[in-house]
């Protein structure tokens, strides 16, 4: 039946029997395809039936129907004409989220959490000031509800009033069990002790009286729905200014077609509370939600992740986050919702006291960060690149002017592969290298990074950040020796040649030493330096290579506007030497899209026949300086 879906108006055309039969290849669909590629399957097989009940009861794309964050809307293409999920986040296939290239069901381009409340609101008050007819409907989960952003869109929807229907799909988990005063809010509402008796009744009563049927078995929900209003009320979203709805069961198909019916006629702002299991239907995703959240390729008949043997740079950091807490009793440890995926799960459990999950709120995280730093304790807050957009603001106003001790762990820095445009960490060199007095460094491997950690919780002063990749280790392990401090500012000379010199940051060490052995059979002898630091730049290094070397090329894993390379240039420049030839090797000036990691190091040229080719090609035209 799947198949015969090419868009939203074939399924209106079903049966009730017909959209559940529906719900349930749609989840064998998704086991099966996102086993192949990996992907986000516990949070889609928790929204088949709401996603269902939207595109029967709304007309999209006329009425729009956005989904925060837009991990769970894979249910959401398949009915909207996309169902070739082969290359899944793969190059060339369908985006993991959202994307408005891809179909005009799709008005958000997202990733990032919280955002949806704030469009729904734009777009609602945008179709009342041009006379457009047509429903705004945005599904937000419980953990995107603990950013800020979706308090600041349900504060000026609800006041202002538009019509607009806030799906929250609550499912109690976040990417772990969701945190907070709001999320234990949330489990009031949907376990109030009157209406999980008042439930249990009706049922029970129905169960025994089977001739009653359907009517009364619809009669039974809505008294049910009526009675949980009434002695649950929403309270903190009627104080918002809108009306609470719920919670109902967000896998009882008819429910959801019924309840969204009547909601479509009520006027205002509106907010429906649907309870949801992530996962559902699919054992090994309903009983470890945490993996099943975003998982690799698997096994859909026993729910066994492959998993790489190797190390990352993730996992090098959580055992040095430990070594660490166990030599300074004052380090804490500081995650938006994120802690398995940063690696920080063992520190958690082996110091509950020192640390701090915060729940989607970056920008809270940072500020927090600052208070736990000004009391005298060092953070390591760590958040991916991509996140830590977010707090810009908070590491400048609240770190920075203070010059706080805060050490910020910034993982899945450069690309991060199939999650794709929103996600890659593209711009954290340039946002961290404009900050006065801020420390930026990047590793290039796993004993660098244990050495920047200790270099950083070290250091006697302000902000520090380290970044790192997502990616395996070159290394097997970590190295016992005690970790060192190193040199504030200061590379490392990893070759010598004298035609050209590569600075290269993190990543770009391995790629730079095995282009300059390519370039060294074509009878260029470069110079390849370990950069170590994007702020502050190793100034004694880069101007001895300037007038040694006479050509500098740096390469990094960050969008050349204000990253490491322009570090060079200016560093150059100040000392007037601004005439040496420099070729700065960078992301590339547009978004990366999705595709494995390597693919898309090679696709913006930055492996090593990539390094090689432009350097090759940029010595033959550009003369030497000073030497
Ligand atoms: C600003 C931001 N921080 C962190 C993340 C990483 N992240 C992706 S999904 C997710 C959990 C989402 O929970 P919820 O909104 O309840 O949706 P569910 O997956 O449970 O359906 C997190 C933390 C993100 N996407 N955006």
């Amino acid at each position: 039946m799947l198949e015969t879906i090419r868009g939203p108006r074939d399924l209106k055309a079903l049966s009730e029997a017909e959209l559940g039969e529906l719900s349930e290849e749609i989840r064998e669909f998704l086991v099966q395809a996102v086993a192949r590629t990996g992907g986000h399957l516990g949070p889609n097989l928790g929204v088949v039936e709401l996603t269902i009940a939207l595109h029967r009861v709304f007309e999209s794309p006329v009425d729009r129907i956005l989904w925060d964050t837009g991990h769970q809307s894979y249910v959401h293409k398949l009915l909207t004409g996309r169902q070739d999920f082969s290359k899944l986040r793969g190059k060339g296939g369908l985006s993991g989220y959202p994307s408005r290239e891809e179909s005009e069901h799709d008005i958000i381009e997202n990733s990032h959490a919280s955002t949806a409340l704030g469009w729904a609101d734009g777009l609602a008050k945008a179709r009342q000031v041009q006379g457009e007819k047509g429903h705004v409907v945005a599904v937000i989960g419980d953990g995107a509800l603990t950013g800020g952003m979706a308090y600041e869109g349900l504060n000026n929807a609800g006041e202002l009033g538009k019509d607009l229907l806030v799906i929250l799909n609550d499912n109690e988990w976040s990417i772990s069990p969701n945190v907070g005063a709001i999320a234990r809010y949330l489990t009031r509402l949907t376990t109030h002790r009157f209406y999980r008796q008042f439930e249990r009744d009706v049922y029970e009563l129905l169960g025994r009286v089977p001739r009653l049927g359907a009517k009364a078995r619809e009669a039974a929900r809505r008294v049910k729905e009526g009675l949980a209003n009434l002695v649950v009320p929403g309270v903190l979203f009627e104080e918002l200014g809108f009306k609470y709805y719920g919670p109902i069961d967000g896998h009882d198909l008819d429910l959801l077609i019924h309840t969204l019916g009547e909601l479509k006629e009520v006027p205002g702002p509106v907010l429906l509370h649907v309870v949801t299991k992530k996962g559902k239907g699919y054992g090994p995703a309903e009983s470890d939600a945490g993996t099943f959240h975003g998982v690799g390729v698997f096994d859909p008949d026993t729910g066994t992740a492959s998993k790489s043997a190797r190390k990352t740079y993730t996992h090098a950091f959580g055992e040095t986050a430990l070594e660490i807490a166990a030599k300074l009793p004052n380090v804490v440890a500081v995650t938006a919702a994120m802690t398995d995926n940063t690696g920080l799960k063992p520190f958690a459990k082996q110091y509950p006291d020192r640390f701090f999950d915060v729940g989607m709120a970056e920008e809270h995280g940072v500020t927090f960060s600052a208070g736990l730093a000004a009391a005298g304790l060092i953070p390591l807050t760590t958040i991916y690149s991509t996140f830590l957009q977010r707090g810009i603001d908070q590491i400048i106003h609240d770190v920075s002017v203070q010059d706080l001790h805060v050490v910020f762990c910034i993982d899945r820095a450069g690309l991060v592969g199939e999650d794709g445009g929103p996600q890659h960490g593209a711009f954290d060199v340039t946002f961290l290298r404009m900050i006065p007095g801020m420390i930026v460094m990047q590793p290039r491997n796993g004993a660098e990074l244990r050495d920047m950690l200790w270099t950083a919780v070290q250091h006697r002063g302000g902000p520090v950040a380290v970044r790192y990749p997502r990616a395996n280790l070159p290394e097997d392990a970590l190295p016992a020796r005690e970790p060192e401090i190193l040199a504030l500012g200061v590379s490392e000379q990893l070759r010598a040649g004298g035609d050209v010199a590569i600075l290269a940051l993190g990543t770009m060490v391995a790629p730079a030493l095995a282009a300059a052995e390519t370039l060294a059979a074509d009878g260029i002898s470069a110079t390849v330096v370990n950069a170590r630091f994007a702020a502050p730049v190793d100034e004694t290094a880069i101007l001895g290579l300037a007038r040694s070397v006479g050509r500098i090329v740096t390469v990094e894993e960050n969008v050349p506007m204000g990253g490491f390379g322009d570090g060079v240039h200016l560093c150059l420049a100040r000392h007037n030497l601004s005439t040496v030839p420099i070729l700065r090797l960078a992301l590339p000036e547009e978004f990366v899209t999705h595709g494995k990691r390597d693919e898309l190091l090679a696709k913006v040229g930055l492996d090593a026949p990539g390094i090689a080719a432009r350097v090759r090609e940029w010595v033959r035209t550009h003369q030497r300086q000073y030497s």
